[in-house]
């Protein structure tokens, strides 16, 4: 890290990028913005250049070999799991991500999802816009509800507390699996998965994504989940085993499920489309302007303060031992 003037840094661009970001970052570095993440788009004198990257997209550790004077990753998003970190780290780069300011709008999306999945309510507005109610009377009374639900959380980290926080005021008691217990909340503790699922009949995965959790939600949870389970996604589409997913739901090994993330964005499996049983959106989950803004600002506060020589904020834990040794 050095305290160069930071109109003199290079930031590269890789893909597309939050417009409050992109025109924040021009304002404040040289740019380069290319298409793709990929050491085959980048021209010699620009591959030379570049200290910093901001993106959405993966970098992976042959880009990141790439850049041989490269200091600092800005990802922009608080899931890092389409970044190499640990090959970053091995090359002395950091990598930041986007945490906190994202917390409360995934959270509250990650509600709204689920009452859409148990209430069917984006089915119920499809029928008052079909003309149904007048022609055909009332929606039909949803087989399931929240009343009652018991639910466990997979990932009991920041934005998993936050989604609990509002589960508890819906009167629904709370579960979760982690890695380890967390220590600053009391809700029943799962050392496996399954044991979760065998435990609640709603789990919602807020888990990051990456190989630690690749395909954790699968056939065998799903099952323990059993057939008045709900199943739902904020955290990362890997996260799950798709086939497994759409096998359940429609042979009613579980009742119903809600997804926001999918393994192959923006492609949805045709099997999962095909289900009445699946609340689908597009990857939304912390998609306002008033919270992309905050992240696109946290993507660059981060490059803004490291390259002031103040270190990075929101540095991820793959980079810390880079920093202690500074
Ligand atoms: C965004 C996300 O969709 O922060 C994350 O990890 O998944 C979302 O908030 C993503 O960051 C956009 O690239």
């Amino acid at each position: 890290m050095t305290t160069d003037h930071a109109g003199e840094v290079t930031i590269l661009v890789p893909g597309k990028l939050n417009d409050h970001a992109a025109t924040r970052l021009a304002s404040l570095f040289r740019v380069a913005r290319v298409n793709a993440a990929e050491p085959a788009v980048l021209d010699a004198a620009t591959a030379a250049s570049v200290r910093g990257v901001a993106a959405m997209t993966t970098i992976d550790a042959a880009f990141i070999d790439a850049l041989p004077k490269l200091e600092i990753i800005a990802n922009f998003g608080v899931g890092y799991d389409a970044v190499d970190a640990r090959h970053a780290a091995s090359r002395g780069v950091v990598v930041t991500n986007t945490p906190d300011v994202l917390t409360e709008e995934v959270a509250d999306t990650t509600i709204g999802l689920l009452i859409n999945t148990v209430r069917e309510l984006p089915k119920a507005e499809a029928w008052l816009r079909q003309g149904r109610w007048v022609r055909d009377g009332g929606y039909r009374l949803t087989p399931a509800s929240l009343r009652g639900r018991r639910a466990g959380i997979f990932g009991m980290g920041r934005i998993g507390k936050a989604i609990a926080r509002r589960l508890e005021a819906f009167g629904l008691s709370i579960a979760y699996h982690n890695r380890r217990p967390a220590d600053d909340v009391s809700y029943a503790y799962h050392p496996t998965l399954v044991s979760l699922a065998a435990a609640v009949d709603t789990l919602i995965c807020v888990a990051p994504g990456g190989s630690g959790t690749s395909n954790a939600v699968n056939a065998e949870v799903l099952e323990a989940l059993g057939p008045e389970g709900v199943f739902i996604n904020i955290g990362r589409g890997s996260t799950v085993d798709e086939d497994a997913l759409a096998s359940a739901l429609s042979r009613g090994v579980i009742l119903a499920a809600g997804l926001d993330v999918f393994a192959d964005e923006p492609n949805v499996p045709e099997a999962l489309l095909a289900l009445p049983n699946v609340s689908l959106l597009p990857h939304v989950g912390s998609a306002s302007v008033h919270t992309r803004r905050a992240m696109a600002d946290l993507c660059v506060d981060n490059l803004v303060s490291w390259f002031a020589g103040k270190g990075p904020l929101t540095p991820v834990p793959e980079s810390l031992p880079l920093l202690s040794k500074r």
